[in-house]
């Protein structure tokens, strides 16, 4: 799946700014054909954000449905003879897309683009109603799942298992793009390298030809020098005195794809690559082929007022806060993030996780919080319908996400209930779904806590073990002594039961800013830093840990709760993006690290 770009043979608009914007609170747009007219209401909406926290009314924040967003486009005259379409980079959870009267899309799954050949709909020069309907609902269907109620009263609420507010709206940027008549359709690309010399083997696809053009793939330098070239839609470009994209030291090549007729240049896009190989050996993970070590954080796409909108400005910031307190990765928990999200991750040499939005697939979890346990896999609960979802969210997220250098691993859940039985016969074929699609990446999945090896049946379908442990909040609350040998026995246990590489991918304590105690006190500043030593000793003994990403890298907001104050608090950055203590010891540790463990020459000091 090719992002939209101008070039030579294409046009790129973006659509951003502010739209028409209606709440259908009682259920009848669609009925009422809202899309075939100017939106009735006063409101209006920016994009991209989400619209919950933009209005000072408890009524739009909790709606329970569907949401209209409108505004007129224009279609350039130069346009003619072109296809033209529209692409959504999100609309959460289902959008409904019409020009003037004409439905045009509709897609579900609220983290991933998709767009729509709009040329039969529109004139160039000539201007269209643009009109989306946005749906926040989650059903047991839907990934991630949920559930709704309706009150007495009539009301809808909307529950869910996940630990992050049901932000929703328009939260990544729309486009209108040309494309010419002949396109380059899709571009594929695996690279290598064997001693000095690279190698980028490339698939181009094409649409809309006779069969009769020609496809030529070129590869430049970061100068802009042409290294390499090659006829034909597959084959494989070699680069001398490669230079390898590296954790810390990113570096692009640009691969272009042309399409051509008697010489005529039809279509052209350009794909930036970065060469660089990652595998799983005994119990190390290798990028380049030497161990790697991950520092970093579960994220959120989480901010004041925009909710999970996108911002550049804010990507960068949470960017530089990253490479300030010296992480050299991320999980993009619990949902696949904005693309230049993962373009700047490639840029700069930062690497992903990259996870599905699979999270709260666990009807177990109302036990622990004094409800009642449910069976996970049955009908009703994460069920065929849900695979389904599933199937669908790993097929998008590999064809989005496939050519980023950055993502080194498809986690393709977060806690789900690994120990039930119809687990196993849940997972396998997602785990199948994902190699076929790409065979070069690590498979992993996030594992919770209740779900400890004696019990877990899923490890073995998996390369990576990813491990979220919360000894010394959930459990063990306030007591570092007990939670560290709880902690060391549970990671050499799974040590011993797999001997895979095993990445900590949360650990951390909700941590409120400003309260001190000089008794290492829960929700004190000072208990959040002493956790975080603790599990770093911990990690420094364990011979297969390569890796650690605290929870979370900023607070953030999530439903209602007797747990939640405000939002989650385990952020080491608070949510406006100022450092607890936590932040500093960490800087320490993750400088020294360096990104490197096993066979590391460097010392490693827990901090
Ligand atoms: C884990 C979840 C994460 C939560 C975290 C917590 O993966 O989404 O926010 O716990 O409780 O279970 O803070």
């Amino acid at each position: 799946m090719l992002k939209p770009q101008a070039n030579e043979t294409r046009e790129l608009i973006n659509l951003d700014g502010l739209y028409r914007f209606k709440v259908d609170f009682d259920r009848s747009g669609h009925r009422e054909e809202w899309f075939k007219a100017p939106l009735a209401s006063p409101l209006e909406m920016g994009v991209p954000a989400s619209y919950n926290d933009v209005f000072p009314d408890k009524a739009i924040r909790d709606h329970v449905g569907y949401v209209w967003y409108q505004r007129e486009v224009r279609v350039p005259r130069g346009w003619a003879g072109d296809r033209i379409h529209l692409r959504l980079d999100s609309a959460t959870h289902e959008g409904m897309v019409w020009v003037d009267d004409v439905l045009v899309a509709q897609h579900t799954g609220g983290y991933m683009p998709f767009s729509a050949d709009i040329t039969d709909h529109v004139t160039p020069g000539r201007a269209f109603r643009l009109t989306i309907s946005v749906n926040n609902e989650l059903t047991q269907a839907t990934i991630p799942p949920g559930s709704i109620t309706v009150t007495e009263d009539g009301r809808r609420q909307q529950s869910y298992l996940h630990d992050f507010y049901n932000y929703a709206g328009l939260h990544r940027s729309l486009w209108l793009f040309s494309t010419p008549a002949v396109t380059v359709d899709d571009i594929t690309v695996v690279t290598g390298f064997d001693g000095t010399t690279g190698s980028v083997d490339y698939t181009v696809s094409t649409a809309g030809g006779t069969g009769s053009e020609t496809v030529a793939v070129s590869l430049k330098d970061a100068d802009g020098v042409e290294l390499a070239r090659a006829d034909g839609p597959r084959g494989t470009l070699s680069v001398a005195d490669v230079v390898l994209w590296k954790p810390g030291a990113a570096y692009l090549y640009s691969l272009t794809a042309e399409i051509r007729a008697g010489g005529q240049l039809l279509d052209t896009y350009t794909l930036p690559v970065g060469v660089r190989t990652v595998e799983v050996s005994g119990k190390e993970f290798l990028i380049n082929g030497e161990p790697f070590y991950f520092t970093g954080f579960g994220m959120h796409e989480d901010h004041v007022t925009v909710g999970k909108g996108h911002s550049n400005a804010q990507m960068v910031n949470d960017f530089q806060l990253l490479d300030w307190v010296g992480a050299n990765s991320f999980r993009t928990s619990h949902y696949p993030y904005a693309e230049e999200v993962m373009e700047f991750a490639d840029r700069h040499g930062i690497v992903v996780i990259d996870e599905t939005a699979a999270v709260g697939l666990h009807l177990g979890f109302g036990a622990v919080f004094g409800g009642i346990a449910k069976k996970t896999y049955e009908d009703g609960g994460v069920d065929e319908n849900t695979a389904a979802s599933h199937r669908q969210a790993i097929t998008e997220l590999v064809a989005r996400d496939k050519n980023h250098p950055s993502v080194v691993i498809w986690s393709i859940a977060n806690e789900p209930n690994g120990s039930e039985e119809g687990a196993r016969e849940y997972f396998q074929p997602l785990v199948e779904l994902t190699r076929e699609l790409d065979s070069t990446r690590p498979v992993g999945y996030v594992n919770v806590m209740f779900d400890t090896p004696d019990k877990e049946l899923l490890g073995d379908l998996f390369d990576v073990i990813m491990l979220n442990r919360y000894y010394g909040w959930y459990l063990n609350n306030g007591d570092l002594e007990t939670a560290e040998a709880v902690l060391e026995k549970e990671l050499r246990e799974w040590e011993a039961k797999y001997g895979k590489p095993m990445i900590m991918t949360e650990y951390g304590p909700d941590t409120m800013p400003g309260f001190h105690s000089i008794y290492e006190q829960p929700w004190s500043e000072e208990y959040q830093a002493a956790f975080l030593a603790m599990y770093h000793r911990v990690f420094d003994r364990v011979d297969a840990m390569v890796g650690e990403q605290v929870w979370n890298f900023a607070d953030f907001q999530t439903s209602n709760g007797i747990m939640r104050v405000d939002g989650n608090k385990k952020g080491v950055f608070t949510r406006d993006r100022r450092p607890k203590p936590a932040a500093f010891a960490l800087r320490q540790r993750w400088t020294a690290l360096a990104g490197v463990k096993n066979g590391s020459t460097k010392s490693i000091s827990a901090s």
